[in-house]
């Protein structure tokens, strides 16, 4: 378990644009309004619900320096998890865009929905089962104004993608349509802003030095890799910059004591062994929440908190609704971790790959405390298995080929070029955070016993929550699915 330590800085760091000097007649401005408000009755401090304000980031594991990442600093995330709750255990229950975001807006698991195939139903007119929506439209039927922000007032600098990347249909409009400065008059809102970098290409402007970088021992410690790592880096710290910028206009607006602030990726990082696989590196998130303060914040939350419970990205969709005083839908498998009614802590969390583009992969994998176990499913594809969209974009998936062909790579690098893929993995996360050593086969009972408990947990996850992923695509629905016109970035 790495040591995580916060520590308070008094300003974000906006220096993705100058802030505007305070005045002194904002100054006292501010003090008469602080007077006015602490004289009123809470009812007009505060509107019944909080706003949500729900800032995604894209491919990004749980890197920023608050993490514990020496490489980097990301002063606005920190500054974010020293004001709110860091969750050091939150997972997405899958390593690619559109399975996990159908997963963590609905709070079901893309297997359960039929959502689990990367962008398998553009266009087919798939819906959601009886019962099961998306969070914007429970929120909506509650009063929420609910919008995913594209356009910024010029002071931000940017603009949010709007992505939405659901694996299905929905009756309606997905988000309704919106701008920052409706914020402050269609409350209480729901917000997103979703943000294009760390999604590759990398865009970010090179600061960090590719030769200061910590590159994991699976991947070759090689110029190609460390500039890729470091440029992977450098789009964090521009994110972290966007938060920054993001944060500082919530304050300047007014709005940010009446607004929760979630901050988390869609899964972990576009590197060979991270996005699209079921190790930590694809499956581990950041995930911070900041309560505001004209809300009473629930009791597993205090400012500068390190909760390392069990989170799945599916819990957030009914943590959520309870924090905008709805019950939880009675089909979501999501639960409930904050407040006065939450569910049971997560003992595990389970992650499932499916079909990603033209590649077939079914991997299903769960982790404890101890160990994490992966089933793969379709073991006899290599893990190479041929993929456009990685050798146009992955520098590191083709080096290791070339390295492979030239008898350079050491065992934990080879693992990744093998014909075939081992049925069973395990790994001691403890004693082996890298899972490079599997112990699958070992004969050592603390080994074979938790070899037999995930196993069996994950036997009886994929039959509780009914796994589509049993029944896989016909080649025909493939062909379909990934001709060239329907081809769009992973
Ligand atoms: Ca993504």
């Amino acid at each position: 378990m790495r040591c995580f330590k916060l520590t308070y800085s008094r300003d974000y760091n906006v220096s993705y644009q100058d802030e505007p000097p305070i005045c002194f007649m904002n100054l006292l401005l501010r003090k008469l309004t602080l007077a006015l408000l602490l004289s009123a009755p809470t009812a007009i401090l505060a509107a019944d619900k909080p706003n949500i304000l729900w800032l995604i980031a894209e491919d990004m594991g749980p890197t920023p320096s608050c993490y514990g990442n020496k490489d980097i600093t990301t002063p606005n995330l920190d500054r974010l998890a020293s004001e709110g709750v860091l969750y050091t255990r939150a997972y997405t229950t899958a390593p690619v865009c559109s399975p996990s975001r159908s997963a963590f807006m609905t709070g079901m698991y893309q297997t359960t929905i039929g959502a689990h195939n990367h962008r398998s139903h553009h266009g087919d007119g798939f819906t959601l089962p009886e019962g099961v929506k998306v969070i914007p439209h429970w929120l909506k039927e509650a009063g929420y104004f609910c919008t995913n922000l594209k356009e910024l007032p010029a002071s931000f600098g940017f603009s949010g993608t709007g992505k939405t990347d659901w694996n299905f249909e929905v009756p309606g409009e997905r988000f309704e349509t919106g701008r920052w400065e409706d914020l402050k008059s269609k409350g209480p809102f729901l917000a997103q802003i979703n943000f294009h970098e760390t999604h590759r290409k990398y865009i970010g402007v090179h600061q960090v030095n590719p030769d200061k970088v910590t590159i994991a021992p699976y991947y070759p410690d090689h110029p190609v890799t460390r500039n890729d790592w470091a440029s992977y880096l450098d789009d964090v710290l521009s994110l972290d910059k966007k938060i920054g910028v993001v944060l500082k206009e919530l304050e300047t607006a007014g709005l940010a004591d009446d607004t929760i602030v979630l901050f988390m990726s869609d899964h972990g990082e576009s590197h060979v062994r991270g996005k699209q696989f079921v190790y930590e590196e694809g499956l581990h998130i950041p995930l911070i929440i900041r309560w505001p303060k004209n809300f009473a914040a629930p009791k597993q939350i205090t400012p500068g908190k390190v909760d390392n419970r069990f989170i799945e990205s599916i819990d957030l969709a009914p943590t959520l609704l309870r924090a905008a005083g709805l019950p939880k839908p009675a089909k979501m498998q999501g639960r409930i971790f904050l407040g006065d009614d939450v569910e049971a802590d997560r003992t595990m969390a389970f992650g499932a790959r499916d079909r990603c583009d033209e590649t077939v992969f079914r991997l299903r994998s769960v982790r404890d405390d101890g160990y994490r176990y992966i089933h793969n499913f379709t073991s006899e594809r290599p893990f190479l298995q041929a993929n456009a969209y990685k050798e146009r974009s992955y520098p590191v998936w083709n080096l290791l080929k070339e390295l492979h062909a030239q008898g350079k790579l050491t065992p934990e690098q080879e693992f990744l070029c093998q014909p075939t893929m081992p049925e069973e993995e395990l790994y001691d996360l403890n004693a082996d955070p890298h899972e490079i050593r599997n112990l699958a086969k070992s004969e050592v009972p603390e080994h074979q016993a938790a070899l037999k408990k995930l196993r069996s947990a994950l036997d009886r996850w994929i039959e509780e929550t009914n796994d589509q992923g049993r029944f896989f695509e016909t080649p025909e629905v493939i062909r379909e699915q990934t001709k060239p016109s329907k081809k769009q970035k992973a």
